[in-house]
């Protein structure tokens, strides 16, 4: 009996000793400890045993279960660690590698120029106004003094939605909609898309404009020269000069266009200004008495001047841009440069 209690030890902490995980442990401890295990059987059977061998055999036997139990409780320990250990190994974070960046974006160049143009009228104390892109033809051409048979009302020039319905091809309306709605003093910005059907290497089909409207009592000529001179000096800089040329528009009387010294060869001529020196960014005038009729303004008690300049323009000119296109292709790797 001693001898079957050694070996029973033996197969038992070599099983035990192999055991890969603690599920086939726990199997090991009931085959061998639980109630029907094998060393219980033995100890069971220890009245058999002849009285005299008994206390020798049953310490042999309590020795043997205290061995297999505290092997399977060793073993028990050993699998945990290396479980944990596995898990930390298998769930470590490298703080020490290289982030994932993702790809910022930033402001398109033409929102970018626009804010830019908006913020110095912003601080002179205009405010910013906008309305919809579809226009009724009164907003866009009667209200504005521009007649029925005006060429610019032609469907080779608008964009007609149906009859009657436009799409806007300046900003005007914008401009129409806020006198309609306040009494003077009135200063505004308006931004916004417009569309005109003109496609070729300068002229987009919908471009960006910037009008600004100001009326009060007592506005002149000279208050729409002071006030563009010092946009000029703020957005080209203080030695940029500015010549203005007479001009018509059905909703200003008198008109002007308004020149910059070309910004590329200050003044000295080159490819960008054809040689003349001067570069075309903007369109002006006194609004003529005739838009404020239709505004319901007091004509003989308020003047006002008014401006246009087309956004995609001076962002080409701002950043050497040859051609119209590249603003709306999305091409990143033209973005991007901006
Ligand atoms: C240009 C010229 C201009 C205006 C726009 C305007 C608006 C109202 C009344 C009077 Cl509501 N005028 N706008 C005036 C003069 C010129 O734009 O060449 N734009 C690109």
């Amino acid at each position: 009996m001693k001898d079957q209690l050694e070996a029973l030890r033996g197969a038992a902490l070599e099983e035990i000793a192999q055991t890969a995980d603690l599920r086939v442990l726990e199997d090991a401890r009931v085959k061998y400890l639980g109630r029907k295990g094998r060393v219980t059987e033995i100890l069971r059977g220890l009245a058999q045993v002849p009285a005299e061998e008994r206390p020798a055999i049953g310490q042999i036997a309590n020795a043997v279960k205290e061995a297999i139990g505290t092997a399977i409780d060793a073993r028990k320990a050993g699998l945990e660690a290396e479980a944990e250990a596995h898990r930390a190994s298998s769930e470590a974070v490298d703080l020490s590698l290289p982030g994932r960046h993702p790809r910022r974006g930033h402001m398109h160049v033409i929102n970018q120029v626009t804010d830019e143009i908006l913020d110095i009228f912003f601080e002179l104390g205009f405010q910013v106004a906008a309305g919809p892109d579809v226009e009724t033809e009164y907003y866009n051409f009667d209200s504005l003094n521009i007649r029925p048979d005006h060429p610019a009302r032609d469907s080779h020039d608008t964009f007609f939605v149906k009859p009657g319905v436009v799409l806007r091809t300046h900003t005007s309306p914008v401009q129409m909609r806020v006198m309609e709605r306040t009494q003077p003093p009135v200063a505004v910005v308006v931004p916004g898309r417009v569309y005109r059907v003109d496609y070729d290497a300068s002229h987009s089909p919908m471009f960006n404009q910037i009008e600004g409207l100001l009326v009060d009592e007592g506005i002149t000529f000279a208050d729409l020269k002071g006030t563009l001179l010092m946009f000029i000096h703020r957005f080209f800089g203080k030695d940029t000069k500015m010549r203005l040329r007479p001009s018509f528009f059905p909703f200003t009387e008198p008109s002007a266009e308004v020149d910059i010294s070309c910004t590329v060869c200050k003044g000295q001529g080159c490819r960008v200004c054809k040689n003349s020196g001067w570069l075309e960014i903007l369109g002006c005038g006194m609004v003529n008495p005739e838009v404020f009729k239709y505004a319901k303004y007091d004509y003989g008690k308020y003047t006002g001047y008014a401006f246009g300049l087309g956004v995609d323009r001076i962002a080409m000119l701002r950043h050497a841009i040859t051609s119209i296109s590249h603003l709306y292709e999305n091409d990143l790797r033209f973005l991007e440069q901006f």
